[in-house]
């Protein structure tokens, strides 16, 4: 038997389990039931999101009950946001133009932008005024004065997707800014592909079956995947959870050492019963040096992988020993006092990762940190210095926490999407694309620093890139003042702005701070077409609309049509098909693409039925191929192999990063380092665990659930507490020189002393728009860091952050960032 019919009957034998034991698909309950006065069968439509693949009641246009779908064994409670979302204070009701700009424009005071006053308008006039305004731009400046701005986490859908709208219909009118890189993995896509040829976090990885199967060792660094797996790229289908069942009942039979290294208890931890490695914050290359000098000196270490399948470990050997520069050898006794892990554990560590299969499986965070770049670096140094690179459950992933990877896939096609770029033969009204000698693109990170320090030029990744002082900003799919660091910074930043413009669904910061604010659709008001699984291609979703636009939301892409029409293009823009044209274009597509290996049903039947299902794939093993033939199947680095010393990142000639892993000092580190008298406490800012970044922190129901009194959840040590007269439900002051948030402690034993949590996403709401104000609700952002990782990457630094806090006196603000704009009369 080949292993794909295996699979299609394991698959088979699934399905059939899983009709058995729930509920019948509602498609297939028959015509009868309605009879009997129970549930109509067209009331539960089918639809999806980044939180999973839900059946949703709608009685009277209206959403009245969410379920998770029937294949979903672990749904997240996140799906009980949607109402919130659909219903809440937040959403974005009319087209809005701030109340000075509506008056004087491009002249307009800015220093009143983000004062929350807004005048309501027509959409004609929104769209006349946003078309006006990119005319002016193309017209008076040209190219570098644009700048539309890097898309977020905005909804699932393929069609609807709404930075492809908002790219291709301003590619449409004329050129602008973009950005590269992202804020999720910054550093790390950077540096891996001069290391291992591609940027791994992105890459399928090691299929579960067989980390569970020959993994001994399993290391869970900087890393919370049974947080963050909720949520996924596309439709998530919470598939690899089932793997995380059988892995705790392997660690309660001891059948398997699993260790997560953070300074934390993570939600994973507590939920495997696993071990817990505590290492100082930011502090994990010191430790990480320490075991591969341990790993040298003991002769533990693979030298025929080495020899093999790697470059310049000779190079990096010196830096170990302390035979370099600084002259100190990286042993354990050096690391100790900065990683916070004794010199004998260090080396027990070492021993026990050499003696077994091991795979290390590293999280983000560790790398969104100023030196980011290294700790990634350096774990595949371990990773080689082990020698397990390609082997079955053992090596290195960058990617196992997130949106399923590590569930085989399929193997099938998925659905293309609307398209961001423009089609061949197309031009833009606007063709010049004279940027006067600013970059045409800008680091994501770095669009602070672009506006204040305008035709400075910086390194980025072997290149230089000079800033464009940018004149207007378009925002969609992404929430700017959620998830760009030192918001206070950026206040003053975005005083250099003459127009901003925004498209949401709820009234964020970022709409707050804009000045033509249009209201999208949520996902729920539309049809659209989703992947079912964003690595596994589980199947393909309808995501069927739910309930009618609310108020006088429209979807980007006929927001976006409607801007075209202004100049012509709308035909072009759309290729002349509307929504649902759209869809089943897209699915007809990916049915042609899959003929042959996959049968799909038509268009009809699969709109109907909601969903198309595919059989597992085949167990994998990342880098397999290249362990089997490194010639043949070598790396994409500049020589094929795996590079622990990479000459092409030393002829940068950067300080901050070098020719090979190297340990760096923080601007500000805690337990002892730079800033912490000052500052004792070290902030994280992970995942929130019930959020989508902040997707749902305006879903009042979800928020009650976490928040305390109305504020966002600040977690710390007891007793830190104790020694600061805190206690659990006291509202706190936290506080940098970069600014100071009003949030609700809460004491857990999960917290280190010096280490404190402040979830990302949490709405931005400052008291006012001067710089400074407190942060009424909470937003991390506040107080994190504006710097770049390294020249190299240019990267996000959120992790690299030192805060105190201090109970709070007195009357407090009401937290304002949910309840929508200041609605003006004209002025
Ligand atoms: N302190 C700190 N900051 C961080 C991080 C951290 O760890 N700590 N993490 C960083 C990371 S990894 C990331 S990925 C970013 C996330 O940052 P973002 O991607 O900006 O986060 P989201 O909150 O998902 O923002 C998406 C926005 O799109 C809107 N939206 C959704 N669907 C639609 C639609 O169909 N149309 C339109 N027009 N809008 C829509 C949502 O309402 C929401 O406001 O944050 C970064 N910032
Ligand atoms: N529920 C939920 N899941 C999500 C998201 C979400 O918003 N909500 N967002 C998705 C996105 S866009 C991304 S980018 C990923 C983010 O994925 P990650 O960046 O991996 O996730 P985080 O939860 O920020 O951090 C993971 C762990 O790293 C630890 N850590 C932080 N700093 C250090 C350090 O210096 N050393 C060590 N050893 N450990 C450290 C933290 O304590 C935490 O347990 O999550 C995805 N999944
Ligand atoms: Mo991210």
């Amino acid at each position: 038997m080949s292993s794909l019919e295996f699979s299609r009957r394991q698959f088979l034998q699934k399905m059939s389990l899983m009709t058995a034991s729930l509920a019948m698909p509602s498609f297939l309950v028959p015509r009868e039931v309605k009879a009997n006065g129970t549930k109509t069968p067209d009331e539960w439509k089918m639809t999806g999101c980044q939180w999973g693949a839900v059946r949703a009641k709608v009685i009277n246009g209206k959403l009245a009950e969410i379920k998770p779908f029937e294949f979903d064994k672990h749904p997240t409670e996140m799906i009980q946001g949607i109402k919130g979302i659909l219903y809440g204070e937040s959403r974005v009701r009319y087209p809005m133009v701030r109340l000075d700009w509506l008056k004087n424009r491009e002249k307009s005071d800015r220093l009143q932008r983000g004062d929350n006053r807004f005048v309501r308008v027509s959409w004609d006039e929104a769209l006349d005024l946003f078309y006006q305004e990119l005319e002016r731009i193309q017209q008076n400046y040209g190219p570098w004065a644009l700048h539309t701005a890097n898309v977020g986490w905005r909804s699932s859908g393929q069609f609807h997707s709404c930075g492809n709208h908002m790219i291709r219909a301003i590619a449409m009118h004329g050129h602008s800014v973009g950005t590269v890189g992202d804020y999720s993995t910054g550093a790390g896509q950077t540096i891996l592909p001069y290391v291992l040829g591609s940027t791994e976090v992105y890459s399928q990885g090691t299929s579960w079956e067989i980390i569970l199967k020959e993994t001994e060792n399993l290391i869970f660094w900087a890393n919370d995947p049974i947080k963050n797996l909720q949520v996924g790229w596309n439709c998530e289908t919470h598939e690899a959870y089932a793997y995380f069942e059988q892995l705790k009942e392997k660690v309660k039979n001891n059948a398997i050492n699993v260790v997560c290294v953070d300074p934390v208890k993570s939600k994973t931890q507590n939920y495997l019963g696993c071990d817990h490695f505590y290492v100082n914050p930011q502090a994990d290359m010191p430790f990480m040096l320490a075991i591969a000098h341990t790993l040298y000196t003991e002769n533990l270490y693979d030298k025929a992988f080495l020899d093999v399948y790697t470059l310049g470990f000779e190079k990096f050997v010196p830096y170990l020993l302390g035979e370099t520069e600084d002259k100190i050898a990286k042993t354990p006794e050096w690391a100790a006092p900065i990683c916070g892990v004794s010199a004998e554990k260090i080396r027990e560590f070492a021993r026990m990762l050499a003696g077994k299969r091991t795979q290390l499986i590293f999280g983000w965070a560790i790398q969104r940190q100023q030196h980011g770049e290294q700790p990634y670096w350096m774990g595949a140094v371990l990773a080689a210095m082990l020698g397990q690179i390609g082997l079955a459950g053992g090596g290195v992933s960058y990617a196992h926490h997130y949106s399923s990877v590590g569930v085989s896939s399929s193997g099938a096609s998925m659905p293309g999407s609307f398209p961001s770029n423009l089609d061949e033969g197309q031009t833009p009204k606007y063709n010049n694309k004279d940027y006067q000698g600013y970059s045409e693109v800008i680091p994501v990170a770095r669009t602070t620093d672009a506006l204040l320090h305008a035709g400075e030029t910086i390194d980025y990744n072997g290149k230089k890139i000079t800033y464009a002082p940018y004149k207007m900003a378009i925002f969609s799919g992404c929430n700017q003042w959620s998830r760009q660091s030192q918001l206070n910074k950026m206040k003053q930043a975005f005083q250099k702005l003459e127009t901003v413009v925004s498209l949401n669904y709820s009234w964020t910061a970022t709409c707050r701070f804009s000045d033509i604010v249009l209201p999208a659709c949520t996902p729920f008001e539309r049809n659209d077409i989703d992947a079912y699984g964003s690595y596994s291609n589980r199947g393909i979703l309808a995501m069927h609309k739910l309930v009618e636009p609310m108020y006088e939301a429209r979807s980007d892409f006929e927001i976006f049509k409607g801007l075209c029409e202004r100049f012509g293009k709308a035909e072009e823009y759309c290729r002349g098909m509307n929504e649902m044209e759209w869809v089943e274009r897209l699915y007809r597509d990916c049915r042609n693409a899959n003929r042959g290996k996959f049968e799909m049903p038509p268009f009809e039947e699969f709109w109907k039925t909601g969903y198309v299902l595919f059989p597992e794939g085949k167990p994998w093993v990342r880098h397999a191929d290249f362990r089997e033939d490194p010639e043949l199947h070598a790396l994409g680095t500049p020589s094929g192999f795996i590079e622990i010393y990479s000459p092409k990142i030393a002829s940068y000639g950067y300080t901050d990063c070098k020719g090979h892993p190297m340990w760096f000092e923080k601007a500000e580190r805690s337990h002892g380092g730079p800033n912490s008298e000052r500052y004792p406490f070290w902030m994280q800012s992970v995942h929130p665990d019930k959020r989508l970044h902040s997707q749902l922190c305006e879903a009042k129901n979800l928020r009650d659930t976490y928040s305390v009194k109305g504020r966002e959840p600040f977690y710390m040590n007891p007793q830190d507490a104790a020694k600061l007269g805190i206690q659990d439900g006291d509202l706190v002051r936290v506080y940098n020189e970069r600014g100071q948030v009003l949030v609700g402690a809460v004491l857990s034993d999960n917290f280190p002393t010096g280490v404190v949590r402040l979830q990302e996403g949490a709405w931005f709401s400052p008291l006012d728009e001067k710089v400074g104000s407190i942060d009424t609700y909470g937003c991390p952002n506040t107080l994190t860091l504006d710097i770049g990782a390294s020249k190299l990457s240019q990267a996000t630094c959120v992790s690299t952050c030192l805060i105190n806090v201090e109970k709070w006196q007195g009357e407090a603000p009401e937290p304002n960032g949910f309840s929508g704009p200041k609605i003006m009369e004209r002025a």
